[in-house]
Parts: C-alpha cells; structure tokens; sequence
C-alpha cells in the first residue's frame, strides 16, 4: 500500500489545523473522503441529476442506473444480492428497521452485549414496552466478549442475537461466526453491526452466517445520510414496510396498498441517490487498495500504537485488534486530552463514544480514542505519541 499517494487522494489532509499538519486519527467516528468520492458526487448533480425509478426520460435512467448499480457495487462489497441489500441513512436506521420490523412480542429474548454501541442496544431497549426482554453479554479483562455467556442466554425463546463485529472503543474484532451457530443452534437470528468491520477489513455476510448485517457509508470513505442493510430475502421478505410513501408500493388504492418487492418495500420517499452514488465510488476505492491490505496496513498501525502508548492507559488488548486505541492520561479528563492534541493538529475523540455501559463496565466515564485508516502512517503515530509525552510532562510540571 502507497500510503503517501493514498494520503495525496484526500484534500482535506493537506490542510493545517492550528498551523500544524492535520494529523487525522477520527476515522472511527466518520472517514474522510477522497478526491474520487467528491468528483463522482459533483459529476452526479452536475450532468445526471433526476429523481429514481419514476421517469422515463434521458435523466432518470441514468440516475435510477447510477442508484442500483450502487447497490450493484456494495452487494457485491459484502459478498450479498443487491435485491438483500436495503439503502438506509446510516448502521443505526438499519438495527431500527429490523427492530421495528421484525415482530417482536412478548416473550421474546433479544441479546445484545455491554461492549455495544448505543444503536445496537436502544432500539432494543425500544420493544420492551412490547413485553420484549433483553439480555446482555459481559466481556473479559481483555476486551474479548464472554463467549460462555451466549452459550448461557441464548434460549429456546431468544429471536436474535445483536453483536458488533467490531467495536469501537476496545477494537476487539468478534468471532462473529461462532456467534452465528450458537444463535442458530437455538433458533435464533444473528444480527451483525458491521459499521466498524465493512470498512477495515474483507467482510462476507454469507460465510459469516448473519441474518441481518448494518453498515455506514460514511465511515468508509463515502458520504454522510447513506448506509446499508443486508439481510437474508426470505426474512425480508416476510417482513412488512418501515415506513410508508412513495416507492415501496406496487398499487396504491384509498382502501389499501399493495407493497413493493424487497428491497424496494424498505425505501419509502426520495432517496439519498447521490449518497448511494458516492459510496459506490468509495467501495470502487477500497476494492482497488483490496481488503486485505487495509485490514494488515492497520494491524501494523494498532501493533506500533500499541508499543508507543505505554505511558497511557489503554483498553481493549485483544489479539488481532482493529485500528483503534482508546486511552486515558492519567489526571486528565479525555476532552482536555483531545483539546491539547487539537493544538498539535492531531485530531482524536474523547468522551463516552455512545457506549456509556461499556465506560460504566470498565470503570471509567470517558476516554481519548486514535483510530486509523488508509490514509494514515507511522509518523501519524509518532505525532500523537510524542504530543502525549509532551501532555505528561506539563502535568508533571504543574503537580
Ligand atoms: N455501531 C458502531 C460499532 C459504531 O461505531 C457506530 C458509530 C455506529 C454503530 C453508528 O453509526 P451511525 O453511522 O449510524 O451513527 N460510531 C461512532 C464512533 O465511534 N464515534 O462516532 C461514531
């Protein structure tokens, strides 16, 4: 991987921030986007703007072709059928769908887990009004989940398991697979949130055995207000509308409506087409750089980051981790830590990361996070290293 020309792909990189060079380690929270997911975009609405799957002129072919061969592109990203593949806004519309749609009542068993994200616990929380009850997995001191505890929870009367494949603080990747025959073997359904996987490494929601799998578009390289939704048709197909409009209808009569086919049934209204547009120019780049050079470029990055940050605290130290660190400085709250970075042009997240039990299981209330990606490199590293100790040596200072 040519880091240097990858980097040189991204204009807002070579912009300075506090007259320093941007050193962006935020990815985790959305990516930056480069130079071919702009253009695309800009050429969609500069030369073939129209409204999807309605007119028949000139315009609006070429914008429905653009809109599918999108999906086209993203099915084929994840190793699914593009007729599986639901355009949403985001990962988390896409774990409300299936939370809304699915048929939960009483009696039913979800089972999410405390390293979650808010998205793959509220909307579950949501159903318990339903008489749905929730139970949730713990993790071990090193960030890995609890795999006995599935083997626990997961009963006769479980209807899905919802898991990250990645999560977004420890950056323990999951063995979602194994997770998939234990949801399986009880007769459940698996659910995957995918927003931190699809983006950082080959994901194949066939070999995986996920029933549903939710993405962003936005943390992987493409524009914000689109993500995705797979899942498995016969499922989709049993399952009635999210919402109701244009576009998900075959017939329309005042006394009833006859639904569209999947995946159609599910986008009511306009939707995002330039988005969808864009993200299949960004699944058109990551494919280029390949998946697997993506996932190994960042397990050199997190293995360096690793090394360098021992003069902080850190969480989550599971083998063959994702690209990403999350920290304390000892003293310090993690926005004071993320502000004095910002000074350096170095830019990370702190705070509760949407995963407040997760803070609350590790005892902390917050923390800094480094996460990476393509267009990062080991000087990246070394900048955020060397302003940490820096950071330390003031508090050393000043006590
Ligand atoms: N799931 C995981 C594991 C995530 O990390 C995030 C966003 C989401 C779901 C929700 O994605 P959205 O696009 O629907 O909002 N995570 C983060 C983060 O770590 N910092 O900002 C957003």
């Amino acid at each position: 991987m040519n880091v240097e020309k990858i980097k040189s792909d991204f204009p807002v990189l070579s912009r300075k921030v506090n007259g320093k060079e941007l050193v962006y380690l935020d990815s985790a929270a959305t990516s930056q986007k480069p130079r071919h997911v702009i253009n695309t975009i800009v050429d969609y609405y500069e030369n073939h703007n129209a409204n999807v799957h309605r007119g028949v002129h000139a315009l609006s072919e070429e914008a429905t072709e653009a809109y599918e061969g999108a999906r086209k592109k993203v099915a084929n990203f994840v190793n699914a059928k593009p007729d599986e593949m639901i355009f949403t806004r985001n990962a988390t519309e896409g774990i409300n769908l299936v939370a809304q749609c699915l048929g939960f009542g009483k009696g039913d068993e979800i089972i999410s887990s405390v390293m979650e994200h808010h998205s793959n616990i509220v909307p579950w929380q949501m159903l318990k009004s339903r008489g749905v009850t929730i139970g949730f997995v713990d993790i071990n001191d090193d960030g890995t989940l609890k795999m006995d505890d599935y083997e626990k929870l997961v009963t006769k009367k479980t209807k899905l398991v919802a898991v990250t494949h990645a999560s977004n603080v420890l950056g323990t990747i999951n063995d979602v697979k194994k997770i998939a025959k234990i949801a399986h073997d009880a007769g459940a359904l698996l659910l995957v949130d995918a927003a931190q996987s699809v983006p950082h490494m080959p994901v194949d929601v066939r070999d995986m055995g996920a029933d549903f799998l939710v993405f962003s578009g936005h943390k992987m390289l493409g524009p914000t207000g689109i993500g995705c939704l797979y899942g498995r048709r016969r499922l989709l197909e049993e399952m009635p509308p999210f919402m109701g409009g244009g576009d998900m209808i075959k017939s329309v009569e005042l006394e009833k409506t006859v639904y569209n086919d999947v995946p159609y049934r599910f986008e009511a209204g306009t939707p995002d087409i330039a988005g969808a547009v864009g993200l299949g120019a960004a699944v058109d780049y990551l494919a280029k750089i390949g998946m697997k050079n993506v996932r190994e470029h960042e397990k050199k990055l997190v293995n360096r980051a690793t090394k360098e940050l021992q003069m902080v605290e850190t969480y989550g130290h599971a083998g063959g981790k994702g690209g990403v660190v999350a920290f304390n400085v000892r003293g310090l709250h993690s926005h004071d830590v993320a502000s004095m970075l910002d000074e350096n042009g170095i830019a990370v997240r702190s705070g509760h990361h949407c995963a407040q039990p997760l803070m609350k299981r590790l005892g902390i209330i917050s923390a800094a996070r480094a996460s990476f990606y393509v267009y990062n490199d080991e000087e990246d590293i070394a900048k955020l290293s060397a302003s940490l100790k820096d950071i330390i040596n003031l508090l050393k200072k000043v006590a």
